[in-house]
C-alpha cells in the first residue's frame, strides 16, 4: 500500500500498447488493482489502447492535452527481436516520454518492459519477479499526491 491519504478524488489514465498483449494485459491488470487497492475510484480510471509502444508517446501528448487527468501511466512491453528495431523503440519511447516528463507537470509514468525475451516479460507482469503495473501504480498514486504537497502551508 502506498501511504498517500485518501486518492479517491484522483483521475488516473493508463495508455496501453496492444503489442505484446498477453504481457501487457497483465501489466494493466496489475495496475488498475493496485490503483483501486489503493483507494482510487474506479470512475476516475480511464484506459486508453494504442497499437506498439512507439504510439505511447503520441497517447501520453494526447492525455495530458485533452484530459484533466492527475496522471498518466504508460504501459507496454518491447521484447528483443533480430534486428536493431528494438533499441530504435526502446530508445525513442524512452527520450519521448522523458521529454513529456521534463516539459510538463502531470506525472507520466514509464511502466514499459524491455526484455530480452518473452520469459523475461512474463517474470516481470506477475511471475518471479512481480508485477510492474503494480510498480507503475504506486509511482503514479505518489506522483500525482505530489502536488498537494507543493500547495500545503508549510509547518513553521
Ligand atoms: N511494439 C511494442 O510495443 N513492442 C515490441 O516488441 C515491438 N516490436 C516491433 C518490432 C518491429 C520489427 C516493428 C516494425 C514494430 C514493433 N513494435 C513493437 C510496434 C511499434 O511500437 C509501433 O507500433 C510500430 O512501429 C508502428 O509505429
Amino acid at each position: 500500500m502506498v501511504n498517500a491519504g485518501s486518492i479517491d478524488h484522483l483521475h488516473f489514465t493508463l495508455v496501453v500498447a496492444t503489442w505484446n498483449r498477453e504481457v501487457t494485459l497483465a501489466l494493466e491488470t496489475g495496475c488498475v488493482e493496485t490503483l483501486l487497492a489503493n483507494g482510487a475510484s474506479r470512475k476516475n480510471i480511464t484506459v486508453v489502447y494504442v497499437p506498439g509502444s512507439w504510439e505511447l508517446i503520441s497517447g501520453a501528448t494526447q492525455a495530458l492535452r485533452y484530459s484533466d487527468t492527475h496522471a498518466v501511466i504508460c504501459i507496454g512491453a518491447v521484447i528483443r527481436g533480430d534486428t536493431p528495431h528494438f533499441e530504435y523503440i526502446c530508445q525513442g519511447v524512452t527520450v519521448g516520454l522523458a521529454q513529456l516528463c521534463a516539459t510538463q507537470a502531470v506525472p507520466v509514468i514509464f511502466g514499459v518492459l524491455t526484455v530480452d525475451n518473452l520469459q523475461q516479460a512474463l517474470d516481470r507482469c506477475g511471475g518471479i519477479h512481480g508485477n510492474k503495473g503494480d510498480e507503475a501504480a504506486s509511482t503514479a498514486i505518489q506522483m500525482a499526491m505530489l502536488k498537494t504537497a507543493f500547495k500545503e502551508p508549510s509547518a513553521e
